[in-house]
């Protein structure tokens, strides 16, 4: 018996696909070319609530934020040429971030394809290589395959963006097709000779360390790594802009792997005799720029454990490869047989005291009296905000305050507490945290941004008023692209050029957009501040902001300006 399918417009399909996989936001710039998905959109936004941008690279990096919070693909849809370009910026970060994300891009009608048309792209070119599939969809019957598709690419193996351009005569299409199921991702399991292989090293070891990194986390596969790494007393590291992966107040966690790692951490992985990396890509951030393990042959015995094969002995051999996703190889973990009288228990204590030590204020900045000191501020912030608010941000200098003075709660109590892009895309912690407020309101979102890193994207505060996203963000003020200024005071001293900036009134503009605004230039008036900016988060629906001036001096946690020039 056939069962009569009634035919849909091909724009009724796309959502009808997108809502048969869970589909529940999606962020957009409209655009002419796809009008008709919109107005599928309309029909449907009591299902599947539709945030409007003011700039696709606001849309795409909200859309890429969902990915990392939920493990499901952000969805963003972008009008073509100029929508696209402005929203590449979203794919190239999901693409080093292994973020799942489906951009969808109204492309001109097949009948003036090729001819270089109207805002024309040819897309499967432009994003062939920082996305992991592009295509092109031509048949309205085609499209529950198409979209299924990019669900499983998008979730499988190495998570990552799908990019689907949508002709507009394809929109103007119907088809009699039938629905997709609902997507299911896809991820290995580690085999049991590898599992008694990683347990023998283990067993074998003086010296071993845990890393931990990547996308595909679950709360519950980083409950069972924590169980693992309590068992066997194991000092546990997280990779750039992982934090989150592990909670910072348990006496296992020694540090993140990261731009500026602590030297001692970086001296104990050198030294260390087994590493155990889960989940990270062990890229150029993680491996200080190539230098943490020898390439390709490291000193160290390392087990590598990644979802996708292709990133297993890519830059280092690993003694041993295993192909897992995060949930399969964390609950096998947790099901060895713990190492009794493991020789490194003693040393743990050690590691975790030069974490420690490398959060305390450093000795030079207390001598420097500062009238504004942003290791204060970090230590103050914290101690007033619930232990899992969500820190995001974008690239920049003033990240690094965060980043290393700031104890993340883990993954495993249930909630992300850092988002960031190691794909260090400035311009992402502004929407990021936005995208992170609207999925989860109870949450408490702070937002920390450089002047620089703020006015990428900062027109997206018109995006939280509007959603009534109250995030709280703090501005890094110290006049400059400090960390470019940075790098050119150590390989160009005195040579200041192009990394200056004037500023608008930043607290003006955060009134401006109906948002609180407030300025703060010393330390002891932080605390106020932050109070009435608490308190309005918390019950006028609208987002804060605060505007810290700081001493431009001050470049880094490490250094001051006047400290890189005699290097
Ligand atoms: C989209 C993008 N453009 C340029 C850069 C290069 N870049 C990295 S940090 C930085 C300056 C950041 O300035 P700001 O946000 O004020 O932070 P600061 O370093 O002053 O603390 C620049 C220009 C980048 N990472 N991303
Ligand atoms: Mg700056």
């Amino acid at each position: 018996m056939t069962t009569h399918i009634p035919a849909r417009t091909a724009a009724r399909l796309i959502v009808d696909q997108l809502l048969i996989h869970g589909a529940d936001t999606a962020y957009c710039v409209p655009g002419e070319s796809y009008l008709p998905v919109l107005d599928a959109l309309y029909e449907s936004r009591d299902k599947l609530r539709l945030i409007v941008n003011r700039h696709e690279s606001g849309a795409g990096f909200m859309a890429e934020a969902y990915g990392k919070l939920t493990g499901r693909p952000g969805l963003c849809f972008v009008t073509r040429g100029p929508g696209a370009t402005n929203a590449s910026i979203a794919v190239h970060t999901a693409m080093q971030d292994s973020t799942p994300l489906i951009l969808f891009i109204g492309q001109v009608g097949s009948d003036c394809l090729d001819r270089e048309a109207f805002q024309e792209i040819d897309y499967r070119a432009m994003f062939g290589s920082i996305a992991k599939w592009v295509a092109q969809i031509e048949r309205a019957d085609r499209i529950p395959e198409y979209i299924a598709r990019a669900y499983q690419t998008a979730t499988s193996g190495r998570m990552g963006p799908v990019v689907l351009a949508l002709p507009e005569d394809l929109l103007s299409a119907s088809a009699a097709v039938a629905d997709a199921r609902p997507y299911h991702a896809s991820d290995a399991a580690p085999g049991a000779d590898q599992l008694s292989a990683l347990h023998a090293r283990l067993a074998r070891a003086q010296r071993p360390l845990v890393l931990l990194g990547g996308s595909g986390w679950t709360s519950k596969a980083c409950q069972d790594i924590q169980a693992f790494a309590q068992a066997n007393h194991l000092p546990v590291t997280c990779s750039f802009r992982r934090q989150d992966l592990f909670d910072n107040h348990l006496p296992n966690y020694v540090g993140d792997v990261g731009i500026g790692i602590n030297p001692k951490l970086f001296a104990r992985i050198r030294s260390a005799d087994l590493v155990i990396a889960i989940g990270a890509r062990l890229g150029e951030v993680t491996t200080s720029g190539y230098t943490l393990f020898d390439v390709p042959v490291p000193e160290q015995a390392l087990v590598h454990i990644h979802s996708s094969e292709a990133e297993l002995g890519r830059v280092v051999q690993p003694v041993l490869a295993i192909n897992a996703g995060m949930a399969r190889i964390a609950a096998a973990l947790r099901n060895l047989d713990p190492i009794p009288d493991a020789p490194w228990r003693q040393s743990l204590a050690a590691a975790r005291a030069e974490y420690e030590a490398w959060q305390s204020e450093p000795q030079w900045l207390v001598e420097r009296k500062a009238s504004l000191n942003l290791w204060r501020i970090v230590e103050e912030l914290f101690a007033q905000v619930p232990r899992d608010a969500l820190l995001a941000n974008g690239a920049g200098n003033f990240a690094t305050w965060g980043h290393r003075f700031h104890r993340y709660a883990g993954l495993a109590a249930g909630r992300r507490s850092q988002l960031a892009p190691t794909s260090g895309a400035m311009g992402y912690g502004v929407p990021a945290g936005i995208a992170a407020k609207i999925h989860d309101p109870d949450q408490t979102v702070i937002v920390i941004a450089g002047d620089g890193d703020f006015l990428m994207t900062g027109q997206e505060l018109a995006t939280a008023v509007r959603e009534k996203a109250a995030v709280l963000f703090i501005i890094v003020n110290n006049g400059m692209y400090g960390t470019i200024r940075m790098h050119q005071e150590k390989h160009f001293p005195g040579r200041m050029h192009g990394t200056d900036l004037v500023n608008p009134d930043f607290v003006q503009l955060a009134r401006a957009y109906g948002a609180f605004g407030e300025r703060v230039t010393r330390n002891d008036e932080f605390t106020g501040a932050l109070g009435q900016a608490l308190s309005h988060i918390g019950q006028r629906q609208s987002p804060a902001l605060i505007e810290l001036i700081t001493d431009p001096e001050v470049i880094t946690p490490g250094a001051t300006l006047a400290m890189l020039s005699k290097l």
